[in-house]
């Protein structure tokens, strides 16, 4: 076998077309790219062709990086973090792979030097939406921490050949289109073939006794898919670390249908060979709700079993025995989506390898932490048994074995008490029957947390209240922090600069060092370029909706900003009702004096979520009344704007003077969108929801605009009997609204359309916005107030900025890393040829 240093591209010993970073080197790797890879020369190569040929460019700059850190961790022998997630929702790779190796701008003047737009072809890049929202972006700030703290890492998920679908907006409503982010080619990932899995599924189970008469189970399944794993990498910013997301593609075996061939079932053959590689077809676009739908636990099987299995090689190839597997091994599931992975893994130990029940039980607990990301019931994973059995028969039987255990020990410590013995067991018998996900993740794991300080104490206290009365020692909060990298840095770049030439550039990877803004608080010259840089990203913002939506909007109007998913709890129609209300006021009394404003919504409805849809409508179809309205004279802007997603992330959170986070207490886990917004310099308009709460804390309180009711005062009004009627009939400007609406005032005179939105306000509204609408409407008020004195609006938005320390996924990371997965960096050397930094 031949080494590393045999090959001679790892003898080269001087900066090559493939490492250098001088101008020319850059400028040669792209007409070689473009040449030897893409195959074009300047007068066939079309933009996109360009573009492959810079991200092949920037591809090679990390190569090095990618092989030394990989090297290292094999020799070394040191724990890796493995971050199983059923969604990583990255984001486009370029501009942030190009920050995080220094070479953003040299890049940007070499491609231009070369006669080529560089934004166009940042711009061409698809980003890949492997994800739905929160969870999955969550994902995705975590790697970029990971690799940034030299923290030894893999991600583990799957490669949807469709991510999240596209939305377009026709006649106000959703449309989905699908999302074929792989048409043009994927520069960032390497398939790795000659590492596939095989993964099984279906069939039946057969014991036996073994050579040492020992009882043992096998399991004879009815399928096999293969699973090949592709690799990208994930830069850290300004280390040499490239830490790996492998996402696993399912195809089937060529050899497994032989047989069909010769019987000459051809048809059925080729059949069967596209439902294997359906597993992997597509994304579910459900945020927060489970449908037990089959082909989602093969996915959730298919890929964790295949990372099971790959880390079991990994480990094996070390030289260890898996007793200490979790030693080589932190394994997070990022909510339950992959828990199937703690039957899987006690199958591989038990049935594969021969180790004793105990002592896989051990392992596996040892091995696995748990995240839980929602309190929201529909979202609770749960599968019917049959279901279950028909899939995955063996996994089943070592789930209820599981379960015989736990419960015995349940028992001992509370005897006589069979209603928490049947909260707590594995399998729901108070119906029809079902797996619980949530409860094989708790078991399983010997860490539990929650993603906020309130969400993990109401978890503790609800959803999972006997698993911490049980185990309190598994539970810790671990609030949410997203990357500054991607979200101030790369999105940024205007206030980037701007706090670096206050405070130096340490602040990118030491978040907690703006606060030395503070110190230029009084300082009346910053305090203009502040406002002045907010201005300018506005401009660019209002000339983006003008060129790609046609509507015009005034960049110096107050630019209030709800973007994320459609969700009746995250209440964008709560935010609808203000608006109307603002609208109302001016019908009322056309000179009133109002503060100029436009709302921007994005965000992308479950395909079968109906509510969510119709609120879609109803922001389109108010925004087509108050845009047109001569009495408003563009005083008021509605947009909302179509296929919000990561890019479009970048573009919207620096422009934001207002961030809405309007959830009903209790419901929003954390959110990061809020934590996005502040970084950047809004202001939040927010209840004291998720990471709400911690964020006002940092920002003090008079820098941010509560209103609403506590969860406490939630739970005591549901239990009292709520009335959202009494709130109509109380409040007039609440009942003009709303009748406003029901008159199809905003749906040409058709007063159907928006009646199931109402009547679920009015007979049920379960998210109480009723009961919230004036606290927000007088919140409101004071935004409006608190916007016209710029110079202390200012002062707010800099604070904002300056104390969002904390939110860095950064000090999230460590908190993992020290807490639960006792994992520590891995400094990655490079050959000094290949050092240089631009
Ligand atoms: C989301 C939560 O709704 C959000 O509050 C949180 O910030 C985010 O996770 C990251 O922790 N949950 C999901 O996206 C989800 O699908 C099952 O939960």
């Amino acid at each position: 076998m031949t080494t590393f240093e045999q090959v001679p591209v790892f003898q080269c010993e001087f900066e090559d077309d493939r490492t250098g970073l001088s101008k020319e080197t850059i400028k040669r790797a792209l007409a070689d790219n473009l040449f030897y890879i893409q195959g074009k020369v300047p007068a066939t190569a079309t933009p996109n062709d360009y573009y492959m040929a810079l991200a092949y460019t920037v591809r090679d700059r990390m190569l090095q990086r990618w092989f030394k850190t990989t090297e290292v961790y094999t020799k070394k022998g040191v724990k890796v973090v493995s971050y199983l997630s059923a969604e990583f929702l990255l984001g486009p790779h370029l501009s942030n792979n190009l920050i995080n190796l220094g070479i953003y701008d040299l890049v940007r003047q070499v491609v231009e030097e070369s006669g080529l737009d560089f934004v166009q072809l940042r711009e061409i890049e698809e980003e890949p939406g492997l994800g739905n929202g929160g969870l999955g972006r969550l994902a995705a700030c975590y790697m970029d921490s990971l690799s940034t703290l030299e923290i030894p890492a893999i991600g583990y998920g799957i490669r949807y050949e469709f991510g999240i679908f596209d939305q377009e907006i026709r006649d106000g409503w959703q449309v989905e289109i699908t999302d074929k982010w792989l048409h043009l080619g994927n520069p960032w990932e390497i398939p790795r073939l000659e590492e596939t899995i095989e993964v099984k599924f279906g069939g039946r189970t057969e014991a036996y006794y073994d050579e040492k008469c020992r009882y043992r189970v096998r399991w004879i399944p009815d399928k096999v898919v293969k699973g090949v794993p592709y690799d990208t990498p994930i830069s850290g910013y300004n280390v040499n670390t490239v830490n790996t997301l492998r996402l696993w593609k399912a195809e089937a075996p060529e050899s497994f249908e032989f047989q069909a061939f010769n019987v000459g079932d051809y048809y059925g053959a080729v059949n069967r060979k596209v439902v294997s590689e359906n597993i992997t077809k597509v994304l579910y676009p459900n945020d927060e709700l489970m449908k037990g739908k089959e082909l989602r636990l093969e996915q959730q099987y298919f890929f964790v079993s295949c990372s099971l299995q790959d880390m079991i090689r990994l480990h094996l190839q070390k030289g260890e025995s898996l007793e200490t597997f979790h030693q080589s091994f932190a394994v997070q599931l990022n909510d339950t989506h992959p828990s199937i992975g703690v039957a899987e893994l006690m199958r591989l130990l038990v049935d594969e390898y021969e180790i004793e029940w105990d002592q896989a039980w051990q392992i596996t607990q040892n091995t696995f932490g748990y995240t839980n990301h929602t309190l929201l019931p529909e979202a609770l994973e749960k599968w019917t048994l049959s279901l279950f059995k028909n899939l995955l028969p063996r996994h089943l039987q070592i789930i209820y074995e599981i379960n015989q255990r736990f419960l015995g020990q349940v028992r001992a410590k509370y005897p006589n008490d069979s209603d928490r013995l049947a909260r707590l067991s594995l399998i729901d018998e108070s119906g029809e029957k079902y797996v619980r996900m949530a409860n094989l993740a708790s078991v399983g794991s010997h860490a539990i947390n929650g993603v906020a300080a309130l969400h993990t104490e109401l978890l503790k206290r609800d959803v999972l209240g006997d698993f911490h009365e049980l185990w309190p020692e598994k539970f810790s909060n671990k609030t949410n922090g997203v990357t500054p990298r991607r979200w101030i840095v790369v999105s940024n770049p205007l206030l980037a600069n701007l706090i670096t030439r206050k405070i130096g550039a340490d602040w990118i990877s030491h978040l907690e060092d703006l606060k030395q803004l503070e110190a230029f608080i009084e300082d009346a010259e910053f305090r203009r370029e502040w406002r002045q840089t907010k201005q300018d990203i506005k401009g660019y913002l209002a000339t983006y909706i003008k060129e790609n939506h046609g509507i015009e909007v005034n960049p110096e109007s107050l630019f209030d900003v709800q973007v994320k998913r459609l969700h009746e709890y995250k209440r964008q129609h709560l935010n609808v009702l203000h608006i109307i209300t603002l609208y109302k006021r001016i019908k009322d009394n056309p000179n009133i004096e109002i503060t100029p404003r436009t709302f921007i919504f994005g965000g992308k409805a479950a395909p079968g979520y109906f509510m969510a849809k119709l609120i879609i409508k109803l922001i389109n179809s108010v925004g087509d009344v108050v845009n047109n309205d001569p009495d408003v004279r563009d005083r008021l802007k509605v947009v909302f704007l179509p296929d919000y997603n990561v890019r479009f992330g970048q573009r919207v959170y620096p422009a934001a003077d207002l961030s809405e986070q309007i959830s009903t207490a209790g419901k929003e886990a954390s959110g990061t969108g809020n934590m996005k917004f502040a970084m950047n310099g809004a202001l939040t308009i927010g209840t004291l929801d998720g990471a709400n709460i911690e964020i006002r804390e940092e920002v003090g309180e008079e820098n941010f605009f509560l209103f609403g009711l506590t969860t406490e005062q939630v739970y005591e009004l549901k239990s009292k009997g709520y009335n959202p009627w009494d709130y109509y009939h109380n409040n007039p400007q609440l009942k003009q609204v709303i009748d406003l609406i029901s008159s199809g005032f905003f749906s040409h005179g058709d007063t159907n359309l928006f009646r199931p939105l109402v009547d679920s306000l009015l007979y049920h509204d379960p998210y109480m916005l009723f009961a919230d609408y004036q606290s927000y409407i007088d919140a409101q008020d004071q935004v409006n107030q608190a916007y016209r004195d710029q110079e202390h609006w200012t002062r707010m938005s800099i604070l904002n900025a300056a104390r969002m320390g904390k939110f860095s996924s950064d000090r999230a990371i460590l908190e993992y890393c020290q807490e639960i997965w006792n994992a520590v960096p891995v400094k990655i050397e490079l050959e000094e040829y290949i050092q240089g930094r631009a």
